[in-house]
């Protein structure tokens, strides 16, 4: 069964030796994000995980519990989806992809099953949830009593980094969840950090459009079972509900809740949920803050949420998480969705055998693509498919090598890559959107992107010289040097 909520996933990890609590008083202002840095920079768990999950009990001005590094592990993530490897999320997403149109009668009811499967993975709604046990309204709320992480100390303040943030399309009334950071400006204001390119950011432009004066309602849910914890940061296409995802990956439909102020709906397992709405007119300056490129992202002009009702839990956990130099936490997030996203894009793509995106690429700036390549130009097709694909558009530097090259393998890919360039003739420049986070750009949101074709070159490709074998031991000489081996005492 699905873990049922936040609570019962931090009761699996501390059975699995992966939590850890820490009893003594610990300031959320910058404090916390220090204690897990420390924890974080543990070179015996590397690459495996950046520490342990943390469980700080006493956070310094707030009587509730603070959850942080929650998914930063391969382990982690698996527990969180209920597997022993990704692979297993990824093979169920394929066994939905390769469902073809039923031919015939036979072929409808075999397929039966499976739709039932899918259908019973949409959201529930329920009357009343563990969320509402408290509720609070008007003056009565106040974001402070939630231990908050200011994270870095040029930080604009403090962030809620963990948030699931709810809006609906004014025009198709469909919903979308994003994970988008949330800068507290007082008790009831914080800044809605949705960038441009994402689903929130266009529900509040087609809102704009048909009342530029009005407010589009806004929900935010905080701390949630795993899988639906992680459903906002999934790059899935617009007008495709986190919700519905979520309950494929927990095997079970996700229960929501009307909110008490608005006509969204939220999880009911929620431990803390904000509702309000944005403001379509007023922009405020956000930031800087912290981020996962290793670097603060600059001040900005963002949209305002003003929080109208909070409703939570009676003993709340406040699940957050801290960004900044790769590796962090959210580098298991983003690999989890290389893993589980792999089918999707093979099934597009089927010259695709893998993609690497190694930390330091910090998602958007480096992917290493494997390809079998099956005709001239192939490379480049394969480039220019990733930069429409998704929020894989973003992508700074593609590298497409053979499939016979290791893209995991750092070493290996360094090493044939590097062999099968001609600098010159094998980059290839294309200008795009690009991450708002790249502060390299030449224009915030829109800059160059680079590929490399790290391939075998052709003779139809106009590549005239002979290309040399890779330098391996024959079996028979190997065979030999085995039977003398002990006798050399090497
Ligand atoms: C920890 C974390 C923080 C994030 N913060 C933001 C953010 O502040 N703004 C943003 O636009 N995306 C942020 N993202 C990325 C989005 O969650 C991601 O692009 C997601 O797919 C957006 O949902 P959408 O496609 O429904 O818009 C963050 C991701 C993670 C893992
Ligand atoms: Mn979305």
């Amino acid at each position: 069964m699905a873990y049922q909520d936040l609570r019962e996933f931090v009761k699996r990890l501390e059975k699995e030796g992966e939590l850890k609590r820490i009893r003594a008083e610990v300031d959320p202002i910058l404090e916390i994000a220090e204690v897990t840095q420390r924890v974080a920079r543990d070179p015996s768990r590397a690459p495996q995980s950046v520490g342990p999950a943390l469980l700080f009990e006493k956070p310094k001005g707030s009587g509730v519990p603070l959850l942080i590094n929650t998914f930063g592990g391969v382990r982690r993530m698996a527990l969180a989806f209920e597997v022993n490897d990704l692979s297993e999320v990824a093979e169920r997403i394929q066994g939905f992809l390769k469902m073809e149109t039923p031919q015939g009668l036979f072929d409808k009811i075999k397929m039966l099953p499976k739709l039932a499967e899918l259908g019973s993975f949409f959201p529930k709604t329920v009357k009343s949830g563990l969320c509402k046990e408290v509720i609070q309204q008007g003056s009565a709320v106040n974001l402070f009593d939630f231990p908050i992480l200011k994270c870095w100390p040029q930080d604009g303040g403090r962030f809620i980094t963990f948030p699931l943030v709810f809006t609906k399309n004014p025009e198709t009334g469909k919903r979308n969840v994003g994970m988008y950071r949330m800068q507290v400006y007082d008790e009831r204001t914080t800044g809605m950090h949705w960038q441009t390119q994402k689903h929130g950011a266009e529900h509040f432009r087609r809102a704009q459009a048909a009342n530029p004066e009005g407010r589009i309602p806004v929900a935010v849910a905080i701390g949630s079972d795993p899988a639906t914890a992680l459903s906002g940061m999934l790059p899935i296409p617009p007008d495709l509900d986190e919700m519905m995802f979520a309950g494929f990956l927990r095997r079970e439909p996700v229960e929501m809740v009307p909110c008490e102020t608005n006509d969204l709906e939220v999880p009911a397992n929620a431990e803390i949920v904000l509702e309000g709405y944005v403001n379509l007119k007023k922009l405020r300056t956000e930031g800087p803050f912290g981020d996962h490129t290793g670097f603060y992202s600059l001040e900005g002009e963002y949209p305002v949420f003003h929080v109208e009702c909070v409703t939570h839990r009676k003993d709340p956990i406040y699940l957050t998480t801290v960004v900044g130099p790769p590796p962090q936490e959210d580098f298991y997030m983003g690999h989890a969705v290389e893993r589980i996203f792999l089918p999707v894009m093979k099934m597009q793509y089927p010259e695709i055998v893998d993609v690497a995106m190694p930390a330091e690429g910090i998602f958007h700036n480096l992917m290493i693509v494997a390809i079998r390549k099956s005709y001239p130009g192939h490379a480049r097709k394969i480039m220019n498919a990733i930069w429409s694909l998704g929020q894989a558009m973003f992508t700074k530097v593609i590298v497409v090598v053979d499939h016979d090259v290791d893209i995991h393998n750092y070493s290996e890919l360094v090493w044939k890559a590097l062999c099968a360039l001609d600098p010159e003739r094998d980059v290839q420049f294309s200008l795009g959107p690009v991450d708002t986070l790249d502060h390299a750009a030449r224009l915030q949101d829109f800059g160059s992107k680079m590929g490399i074709d790290a391939t075998r070159k052709w003779p139809s490709e106009g590549f005239a010289r002979p290309w040399p074998d890779e330098i391996r031991m024959d079996e028979a000489t190997k065979a030999r040097v085995q039977s003398l081996w002990k006798g050399l005492q090497l």
